[in-house]
């Protein structure tokens, strides 16, 4: 399977619910009445698309339903499927594209979210991306906070043949993250991801404690890290929009990893964050393999969807 076909396959029951749902909530209806804005309403929201942007959708079909040639089924699909198009229009791929980052070594990216969302998995899939491309890839174990974490980052580590620096249960995380970056400055690696706890005794724990990682990061590095990626699981709906608020107060985002579109129906977040929040996706996550992690294209996604 190619990487288009394996995107389109992870997205089947996103697919199903929303654009299968839509096109049997409007095809064959004399007319589109209360009832069937009623019925789009409701797979928009019950595909986690969100509420304002919901809304905005169902504004623009019923403008379209005031206008005489507008009210037919095909003009309303049109519509709703136009409005959907132009969310994906208003980012600035080349932004977030991998290619586009200043090579500097080593390239220093932080990862972080809370427990549970699939940081050290989207690690050990981006670290294998690198590796697969050439590069000399080092991990920070900078979650010393649960027992599990460390062994399950040597496992994803092993298997992307990346280097590891680990810590004791308990340890500080920043001289870990410390730690990585001077080896990574003195064996000459291209680049390092730093690992993170997800869950501390407090929010106010969890968020210090990257606030000093990026501190001690910056002491070694003397620069910050140069991204930061807050990552999401697409099955936690409105809670990964608060989430990536309460980060973005501490933490500046650069971009953001969107984890298990392969496991949900509600891969219709991806309009909800791309239409609401001013941080790019720029991997998404679908699957539990090393290879099932991919760059977001806006257009990819899209076509994978629709067609
Ligand atoms: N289906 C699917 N499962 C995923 C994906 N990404 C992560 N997972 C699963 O989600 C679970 C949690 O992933 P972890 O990587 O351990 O999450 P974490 O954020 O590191 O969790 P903590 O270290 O506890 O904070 C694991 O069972 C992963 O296999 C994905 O894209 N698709
Ligand atoms: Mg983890």
């Amino acid at each position: 399977m190619n990487k288009f076909e394996k995107l389109k396959s992870s997205l089947q029951k996103t697919k199903k619910k929303l654009i299968d749902g839509l096109t049997e909530a409007i095809t064959g209806k004399a007319v589109i009445d209360q009832e069937v804005i009623e019925k789009i309403e409701e797979i928009l929201l019950s595909s986690d698309i969100g509420y304002d942007t919901t809304e905005k959708i169902i504004a623009k079909a019923k403008e379209n339903l005031i206008n005489d040639n507008g009210r037919d089924e095909t003009s309303i699909k049109q519509s709703i499927f136009n409005e959907l198009k132009k969310i994906f229009q208003n980012v600035n791929e080349t932004s977030v594209s991998e290619n586009n980052i200043k090579i500097r070594k080593p390239l220093v990216y932080l990862i972080v979210g809370v427990n549970g969302v699939g940081k050290t998995t989207s690690i050990g899939k981006l670290a294998y991306r690198f590796k697969e491309d050439g590069k000399k890839v080092l991990i920070g174990a900078a979650d010393t906070f649960r027992a599990a974490a460390g062994e399950q980052l040597a496992i994803w580590s092993n298997r992307a043949g990346a280097d590891m620096i680990q810590g004791n249960i308990g340890a500080d995380p920043s001289s870990i993250a410390y730690k990585t970056i001077e080896k990574a400055i003195k064996d000459d690696y291209d680049i390092v991801f730093i690992d993170t706890a997800g869950r501390l005794h407090t929010k106010n724990n969890l968020m210090n404690e990257l606030s000093k990682i990026k501190r001690a990061i910056e002491k070694i590095l003397l620069r910050a890290p140069d991204k930061t990626l807050l990552v999401l699981d697409s099955t936690n709906g409105q809670n990964a929009l608060i989430q990536a608020k309460e980060f973005n107060k501490t933490t500046e985002l650069d971009g953001i990893i969107l984890t298990k579109l392969d496991g949900t129906a509600k891969g219709g977040i991806v309009f909800q964050i791309m239409d609401s929040l001013n941080i790019p996706i720029e991997y998404i996550g679908i699957g539990e393999g090393l290879e099932d992690l991919q760059v977001f294209e806006a257009d990819n996604f899209l076509n994978a969807l629709l067609n």
